[in-house]
């Protein structure tokens, strides 16, 4: 950008002024001081502009030392990526409790109500590499640290309350299976590929998961949509010693919100920051989501008499059978200053849990509590991670582990060991310590559980209680991904172990895959296949806000907008808590009817619907039929109707329905006219179902 065409003299980016410089670099004026540029052994730097040469076109001298020292430490700015869960956001909060629970744990975090303590949360897609899209069809990870008073607690958790795998020693199988295939190096980010599909089809234990990434759950429209889930049975243990076993839920207070597939796949390429921008959005401007944590807590009575084993982390507890308890609330206020410090070098481990809050045998939680230590030894360098301030505990810590790569605390004086006859430093203490809960670990063996044999009960439980445009969704989704595999025996394979899930979503994907003839279902391992009840907790509709809050509207405008109508739409959704965002043909904005300029948010090429939640379309006749020859408007349209959103249009607009491809017959209750009396009140009301699924058979019929 020219001088000219900016004219500021100073810039502030954080709480740091700069001032321009000649040829408009910027140097810093905190203070009135500008601090001189060093070296990182603090030498001052004369030229950072020009190495030193041997002349002006000569070659470059070893001897620059600071021309070295910056390029060898850019060399080592990256550490490895995450082996899965490499793409996540993060962002720091607090917990405070609101019931208490010391009757099962001594837990200081769950104990007094009114405890806070506070939190950093990360969430991730788990198959895509650092740099891969947000609309990934994937399990979202869902870890959260708590620095409590008695150390770290880390619920390392995820968006869904089940797994695809029953023991841990097939965790690299998995994994191996999903990421891109090794030989060509894609696809990426994504399970619709033969190796996948393969690997699922040959482990009958992925099938109820398996449900669960087809459906809508593994495409949220935000993070702050999304329900956690600690996945495994916990221990809670009282003072007496008596353990209650926990599974732990996060409910999010704004509601459930996805969004549907061709909608997904767009939004990769028009925004693959699309669920960052998203979090960081809301909380940068104060709209801080919360969520619930909730518990169902039970005994060994109740588990024995149970269908399923509560060490099988491929079930969960319906929650009509247990209600979730809500104990506490979880608010993200406060984003990272700096993203590699903080969200990239966070390590959370399963194993760190605080006394009153223990394991139980599940062969996958055992399994991930050797592997949390020792990726994080690997990826950030050494043993002495925790002591990078995100990781390290709010609370007093002491010890006499020592020395190793990059050792910022060290024992002073002359112990280093304990006992010691001086006296000094940390003892163990019996009375407050951690102690593991004196499980009854039984003969050595490689079985399972008999219970864990049962693979598709839960499975059908979770179809049967989904809503009709759910279950269609989970039908495509089953079809789009085998649709990607190329070898015909895969997909028949799965279609078998639909058969034991429900017969009309076998016969739908067959089908949809034009499969010539059904396979016999697959061999189940334990029969019969139980009938089990629906549950509304599983569904997303039926569990979405009762309001439009923190949902962005993406509002078309054009030079010769009703002022009058713009205004009555933001002051409608000011009251709502909805976010508007203005869309017009330059993104320098457009002239009103009463002469103001307002600059736009996006200029509508670089602004798709499939942003927004619901649209609006305010042009003026003239703006109409200069968007009307614009593929991007027509699209803008097309798309909204395609995807069940609310519509509503202003007097001038309606042509761009048309343009859009609507037709006079398939103008339905979703597209609402605003008259030029202006109330939106009534098309933000309706904005609260967030979709008019009604819709969405008639616009799929392939
Ligand atoms: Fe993880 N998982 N996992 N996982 N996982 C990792 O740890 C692993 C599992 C989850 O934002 C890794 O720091 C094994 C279930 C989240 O930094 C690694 C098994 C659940 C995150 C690892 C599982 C999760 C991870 C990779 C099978 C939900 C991201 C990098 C037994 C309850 C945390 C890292 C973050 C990350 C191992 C299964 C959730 C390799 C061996 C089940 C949210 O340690």
């Amino acid at each position: 950008m020219s001088d000219t065409a900016d004219k500021r003299t100073t810039v502030t980016i954080g709480d740091q002024t700069f001032e321009r410089g000649p040829q408009g670099a910027t140097h810093q004026t905190a203070d009135g001081d500008t601090p001189t540029l060093t070296t990182q052994q603090g030498v001052p730097v004369a030229d950072d502009q020009n190495s030193l040469k041997a002349g002006p076109r000569g070659g470059t001298l070893l001897e620059d030392f600071h021309f070295r020292e910056k390029i060898f430490h850019f060399d080592h700015e990256r550490i490895p990526e995450r082996v899965v869960h490499a793409r996540g956001y993060g962002a720091h909060g607090f917990f405070e409790l609101t019931d208490s629970l010391s009757d099962y744990t001594t837990a200081s975090v769950l104990g007094k109500t009114g405890t806070r303590v506070p939190a950093f949360v990360r969430f991730s897609t788990v198959a895509g590499g650092k740099g891969s899209f947000d609309l990934a069809r994937d399990v979202r990870g869902f870890a959260v640290k708590l620095y409590t008073e008695e150390g770290n607690w880390d619920l390392v958790g995820n968006n869904m309350p089940v797994f695809f795998i029953q023991d841990a020693i097939k965790f690299p199988d998995m994994v191996h299976a999903v990421k891109e295939e090794p030989d060509r190096g894609f696809p990426q980010a994504q399970s619709a590929h033969d190796n996948f599909w393969d690997f699922a089809s040959l482990s009958p234990e992925t099938v109820h998961m398996l449900l669960w990434i087809m459906s809508d759950r593994a495409i949220p429209r935000s993070f702050r949509f999304m329900e956690g889930f600690g996945v495994h049975t916990f221990r809670l243990i009282n003072a007496e010693g008596k353990s209650t076993y926990v599974k732990f839920h996060w409910k999010p207070k704004q509601g459930l919100q996805s969004v549907v597939w061709n909608e997904a796949v767009k939004i990769n390429g028009a925004d693959p920051d699309f669920h960052r921008r998203d979090l960081w959005q809301a909380i940068e401007s104060g709209d801080y989501p919360e969520w619930e944590l909730g518990v169902q807590l039970f005994d060994d009575a109740f588990a024995d008499q149970f269908d399923f084993d509560i060490l099988d982390a491929t079930k969960l507890i319906p929650e009509e059978l247990i209600p979730v308890r809500r104990i506490g609330r979880l608010v993200l206020d406060r984003m990272v200053d700096n993203f590699f410090a903080e969200t990239e070098q966070v390590a959370f481990c399963t194993q760190n849990v605080v006394p009153g809050i223990g394991f139980t045998n599940d062969p996958l939680l055992q399994g991930r509590n050797f592997s949390y230590l020792d990726t994080q030894t690997k990826r950030l360098g050494g043993p002495n991670f925790t002591h990078i301030p995100i990781n390290a505990p709010k609370c007093p810590f002491h010890n006499f582990q020592q020395d190793g790569h990059a050792a910022m605390h060290n024992p002073k004086g002359r112990v280093n060991y304990e006992p010691n006859f001086w006296g000094a430093g940390p003892r163990e203490n019996p009375k407050t310590g951690y102690r593991h809960f004196p499980d009854d670990n039984g003969r050595t063996t490689r079985e399972r559980g008999e219970l864990f044999a049962d693979h598709y009960s839960q499975a059908r439980q979770f179809y049967i209680s989904q809503t009709k445009p759910e279950q269609t969704h989970i039908k495509n989704a089953f079809v789009f991904e085998l649709s990607k595999v190329e070898t015909p025996n895969i997909r028949s394979r799965v279609v078998a172990h639909l058969l034991n899930v429900d017969e009309t979503l076998a016969k739908g994907v067959a089908e949809g895959l034009g499969l010539k003839e059904l396979p016999a279902p697959a061999p189940a391992a334990r029969t019969p296949i139980t009938d089990l009840a629906a549950s509304t907790a599983l569904s997303i509709l039926k569990n979405g806000p009762d309001s439009f809050a923190g949902r962005k509207l993406g509002v078309v405008i054009t030079d010769g907008t009703d002022a009058a109508l713009l205004d009555a739409l933001q002051k409608a959704a000011k009251a709502e808590g909805t976010l508007i965002e203005l869309v017009a043909p330059v993104v320098g904005g457009v002239t009103l009817t009463d002469g103001k300029t307002v600059p736009a948010g996006q200029k509508i090429v670089g602004a798709p619907s499939v942003l927004y939640d619901a649209v609006v379309l305010l042009s003026s006749a003239e703006g109409t039929k200069l968007l009307s020859r614009e593929a991007t408007a027509r699209d803008f349209v097309a798309d909204a109707f395609a995807h069940a959103k609310f519509i509503a249009y202003g007097p001038d607009a309606a042509p761009l329905l048309a343009k859009g491809g609507i037709t006079p017959d398939e103008m339905d209750d979703g597209i609402i006219a605003i008259k030029n009396d202006g109330d939106f009140k009534p098309f933000i009301a309706t904005c609260r179902k967030l979709r008019f699924w009604d819709r969405e058979a008639k616009t799929h019929s392939v």
